[in-house]
């Protein structure tokens, strides 16, 4: 039997080079916040910890993005992060971050464990450098042409318009985006950690260990990883931000980032403890009962599978004396009114942005939220439903009942719990809902279903709302008063036990009536139907919900649609490359510009963005491949005059070869347009 009194929970580091929006809140730290509040209240020993993840190439990125340090951007972000956690309710009992010499130590001890175990293999590898930056290129420090798909923005580690993985030298002319330049290929000497040596360890301890247990999302992913063989990954990076790498020849070489972010968990709770005079150990380390070992859980989305439940366990694995994690309910993508949530694309709804303009509204998104989570599959947020939840729920149920309840106990009884007289069945079916619907929240949090679990709770409130709607005290206090009071009784009872069942989910607006109803010190063990004693005094009711009104979800859709389209216009000076090196005038009469016309288009079978097209120059009919497909219609350009590089060496792309490149322009809006081409086809280049 697992130790079910001690958990070690961990929701995922958030890098610190951005702000927090709402689909890392769907995907990871409410699941884990409603886990947290909802354990604590049932007495068990909680450590839950988070904390800013600020090495690797997501932070430094920014940081030439803005110009500025990585030490800046962490600064800032690091304190916006954090303080939007705590503005949301977020019950961390630790917020740290992994720039912090305790995270740097640690780690570093990390690796030494496994380094001295000799559980690395050191490997030259060849590596692209850039010479003007003196420096060598992280995998997203390389851009080129996808081999697959001809994508021509490929990363050095994914193709982001047809989803391949990719090695920096399988693109097709790389470019390093420091200095616009071919990068060298240079060798370097790294640390692997040979993940195929514990395949055979992990098919035991997940595939068999973890079966039925582990969510079929995360098992599925698991599962197709390790059936297709790990390899072995470096643990190191030639990079000039991160943890140093622990040896003397490891001189600028950094920890990949993938090795020490989780291990900021621990760092976090030794931090934790030496803040509060604990012990960060039984949170961590094997007991000597594996009985009294704790249950770590990792709250996380679904991208971050692989390297908490592979790569992760395997390094705890190999140091020896850490527990495992018990169980990694992952949950899928948030999607944003039907579209991808992008934070380059300003496409998302961003946390401290909502609380500053939706103050005393974030019971209302963490229900929402957690209403819509994307527990296994891709979901959906719209205002729309937001407002709709709020309104025909929050409001019109569960606030509604309590406030009538209140209401009518502050107008028949001054506010005092009246005692209840003989129990009707009706008044028992009510009753009973009290007795069995925090058990079936209980079991649903327990599995990790909190969607579920939620809707359990309204139904509960639904039963309350239901319960006084069909024995009408209002109507009943005339000819019957006794009668009410054991309304009223029952009616309150249904409301604490609301109050209390709500914190996990819902905390702010659970302690607004625990408030209300002088229950301040109760908690889950004292549910009951006869929690309420008479002769208890509550306080007189405020509104637990406010009516959300059109408006205010029309402006929050007319902001989407501006930053959509203010985004359009900045694609037109794209930022991400820097200025190509100069050229000469020379090198410009070199280029041969003609007057084409476009004979035939077609798609491309694997590629989203290539037209295949059949050009007259004039000089000859040829094949060109142009990344268009996004923006035209292939029927839509057939006859278009165009402007043709003719001279342009031919470059074979999925296997067509391509003789030349026609020329676009990106309009305020950031479509393509044609460069303007009007005259005898071909009419060369000329220049006034
Ligand atoms: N910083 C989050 C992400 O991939 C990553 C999680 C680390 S958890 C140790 O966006
Ligand atoms: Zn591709």
């Amino acid at each position: 039997m697992k130790n079910t009194n001690r958990y070690t929970l961990t929701a995922a580091l958030p890098y610190a080079n951005g702000p927090l929006h709402i689909g890392h809140i769907a995907g990871a730290y409410l699941p884990a916040d409603i886990f947290a509040r909802y354990q604590r209240l049932q007495d068990r020993d909680v450590l839950f910890v988070c904390g800013s993840d600020e090495h690797g190439a997501a932070i430094t990125i920014r940081a030439k993005k803005e110009g500025i340090s990585p030490q800046e951007i962490i600064d800032r972000y690091h304190q916006q992060i954090k303080d939007t956690f705590e503005r949301f309710g977020m019950s961390f009992d630790i917020y740290h971050r992994t720039s912090s010499p305790i995270h740097h130590e640690l780690s570093q001890e990390f690796f030494t464990n496994l380094y001295e175990k000799g559980e690395f293999i050191e490997k030259e590898t060849e590596q692209f450098y850039d010479a003007d930056y003196d420096q060598f290129l992280a995998d997203r420090y390389v851009m080129g042409t996808c081999p697959n798909c001809g994508h021509d923005a490929a990363y050095g580690d994914q193709c982001e318009a047809c989803g391949s993985s990719l090695h920096p030298t399988d693109l097709i002319n790389p470019k390093s985006t420091l200095s616009g330049k071919a990068p060298e290929l240079r060798s370097t000497k790294h640390w692997f950690l040979p993940l195929d040596s514990y395949q055979a360890w992990l098919e035991e301890w997940l595939i068999e260990g973890k079966k039925g247990e582990w969510k079929t999302n995360v098992y599925g992913q698991c599962s197709s990883w390790l059936k297709s063989g790990l390899q072995a990954r470096s643990m190191t990076r030639d990079l000039d931000w991160g943890v140093d790498v622990p040896l003397p020849e490891a001189e600028g070489k950094k920890l990949y980032v993938w090795l020490d972010a989780p291990i900021g968990y621990i760092s976090a709770s030794k931090q934790w403890a030496l803040d509060h005079g604990k012990e960060w150990e039984p949170y961590w380390k094997k007991q000597a009962d594996e009985q009294d070992n704790s249950r770590l859980i990792h709250f996380i989305g679904k991208d971050n599978i692989v390297f908490h439940c592979i790569t992760f366990p395997s390094i705890l694995k190999a140091h020896g004396e850490y527990i495992l994690p018990d169980n990694v309910p992952a949950n899928e993508f948030l999607n944003l009114e039907g579209k991808k949530i992008s934070t380059s694309r300003n496409w998302a709804v961003w946390l401290h942005e909502f609380l500053d303009e939706l103050p005393g509204k974030e019971d209302v998104l963490r229900y929402v939220l957690c209403a819509n989570a994307p527990e296994n599959k891709d979901n959906d947020f719209t205002w729309k439903d937001f407002q709709a939840r709020n309104n025909n729920e929050l409001v019109a149920i569960y606030g509604n009942f309590v406030n009538r309840a209140l209401v009518l106990t502050q107008k028949y009884y001054d506010g005092k719990v009246p005692a209840a007289g003989e129990l009707t069945e009706r008044d028992e079916e009510l009753l009973k809902v009290i007795d069995l619907y925090p058990g079936k929240i209980a079991a649903s949090i327990e599995k990790y279903r909190f969607r579920e679990a939620l809707s359990i709770f309204m139904d509960m409130a639904r039963e309350g709302n239901r319960y006084l709607a069909e024995v009408e005290p209002w109507k009943v206090v005339k000819e019957d008063p006794e009668r009410v009071k054991t309304i009223m009784n029952v009616a309150l009872q249904c409301t604490a036990a609301l109050a209390i069942a709500s914190e996990p989910f819902l905390p702010f607006s659970s302690s607004k009536l625990k408030g209300m109803l002088n229950l301040q010190d109760k908690s889950w063990r004292d549910l009951s139907r006869e929690l309420l004693k008479s002769g208890h005094q509550v306080e007189k009711p405020s509104l637990l919900f406010e009516k959300i009104e059109d408006e205010l979800v029309d402006q929050q859709v007319q902001k989407l649609e501006n930053s959509k389209k203010m985004n359009e216009g900045e694609a037109a000076s794209p930022e991400l490359t820097p200025l190509k090196e100069e050229i000469q005038f020379d090198d410009f009469m070199k280029m041969d510009i003609r007057v084409g016309t476009i004979l035939s288009a077609e798609k491309m079978k694997k590629s989203k963005k290539l037209l295949k097209l059949e050009i007259d120059t004039g000089i000859d009919k040829r094949t060109i491949l142009s990344g268009i497909a996004q923006h035209f219609e292939p029927e839509a350009v057939v006859g278009q005059q165009v402007l043709v590089l003719a001279n342009l060496a031919p470059r074979v792309m999925m296997g067509i070869e391509s003789q030349g490149m026609v020329l676009m322009a990106e309009d305020t809006e950031g479509k393509l347009v044609f460069a303007q081409a009007d005259g005898k086809i071909g009419a060369g280049s000329t220049i006034s």
